[in-house]
């Protein structure tokens, strides 16, 4: 299988993020990525090509132009202010504020443009999302082309990102803008499988009324994990959308059992609506020894989830999510796209 991957992730690496009401390291580092890429060197997965350039086009097919043009100019605003730290939002339009009125100022924006404090924006992570992006279409291109599988190793993630909001250490939605690209080019309906531990919300939200975009998410129930406000079963799409959006909320302590049920109903919903394409966003933070997580997978329980998408036989990219158990990360991501082309 062909992977795309940017060096130039490494351009974004914030210093800290509020967890436990601590400022505390980022989770989401450069090291992530650069194991994934280790460990698919080691076991020869297939070909590491850098992604093309698809500038904004699109990028904007997913999300608003206000909030691109904030993200591009973010740092710079920050900076102006004479700050040289990471720029962090610290307040957001909640109810009864107005988010009818977008402010003026960068703190103003950031909150406005931020779902919470895991998003911190430094000098590079412009040019890192950016490249994340053209990861994620150059897989998508790839797929278009007749490919059945790919790998774009994004960093940073991507599902918690919507069309107008950040969040979650995301920006842009790099599975929704590959989605999307893949609609544009022609296919009828495309599947999204989010088996990151948290729920993508972002994903959800942008593919939340659309009949021709299926979406299915296998993730912490909300009551007690981030994203805490979406995530629910009872969120089964609106209007055309209806029925097309699938959750599966799970236990804290859930373990292939439980998992692997889920996952198997999940992937009974997209044979049956019979997709041109697959996206799965790829998490592995669903590991036993993650660090910010609850669930209890173990190294070869991601074999078997490749191998049950590999059965669907369906074209498939696989998009990096999460994951931030750093020493197993490679393991875990290469044995999902090992199972997949071994099925
Ligand atoms: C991004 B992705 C946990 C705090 C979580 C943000 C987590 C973002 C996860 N106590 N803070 O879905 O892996
Ligand atoms: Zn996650």
């Amino acid at each position: 299988m062909l992977t795309y991957y940017s060096d130039r992730h490494h351009l974004h690496h914030g210093k800290t993020e509020l967890i436990d009401g601590l400022m505390q390291p980022c989770f989401e580092m450069p090291q992530r990525a650069d194991n994934v890429l280790a460990r698919l060197q080691a076991v020869q997965l297939g070909e590491v090509h850098p992604p093309q350039a698809f500038g904004l086009v699109p990028v904007l097919r997913v999300h608003d132009a206000g909030f691109v043009q904030f993200l591009s100019s973010a740092w710079d605003e920050w900076t102006a202010t004479g700050r040289t730290h990471d720029a962090l939002p610290l307040v957001w339009p909640v109810r009864g504020l107005r988010a009818d009125r977008i402010p003026h100022d960068i703190d103003g924006k950031m909150g406005y443009y931020a779902m919470d404090a895991g998003v911190p924006i430094t000098a590079g992570t412009w040019t890192a999302v950016q490249d994340s992006a053209d990861v994620a279409l150059s897989g998508a291109h790839l797929l278009h082309g007749g490919a059945r599988g790919a790998f774009s190793l994004c960093r940073p993630p991507g599902h918690h990102a919507a069309a107008a909001f950040m969040g979650g250490y995301c920006y842009l939605n790099n599975a929704a803008i590959a989605a999307q690209y893949l609609c544009d080019q022609g296919a009828a309906r495309v599947a999204i499988l989010d088996v990151d531990y948290h729920h993508g919300n972002g994903t959800q939200s942008i593919f939340y009324r659309r009949a021709d975009v299926l979406f299915a998410s296998i993730h912490a129930d909300p009551r007690v994990e981030y994203p805490s406000f979406l995530g629910y079963a009872d969120e089964t799409g609106a209007d055309q959308g209806e029925g097309f959006n699938h959750n599966y909320p799970l236990p804290h302590g859930t373990g292939w059992d439980t998992y692997g049920a889920a996952l198997a109903d999940a992937i009974g919903k997209i044979a049956a609506f019979a997709p041109d394409a697959l996206v799965v966003s790829l998490g592995v933070d669903t590991f036993e020894k993650d660090p910010i997580s609850a669930f209890k997978l173990r190294q070869q329980d991601y074999l078997r989830m490749g191998e049950a998408i590999g059965r669907l036989r369906l074209p498939s990219l696989f998009v990096m999510e999460g994951g931030y158990a750093i020493d197993d990360i490679g393991i875990n991501a290469v044995n999902v796209l090992s199972g997949f082309e071994s099925a």
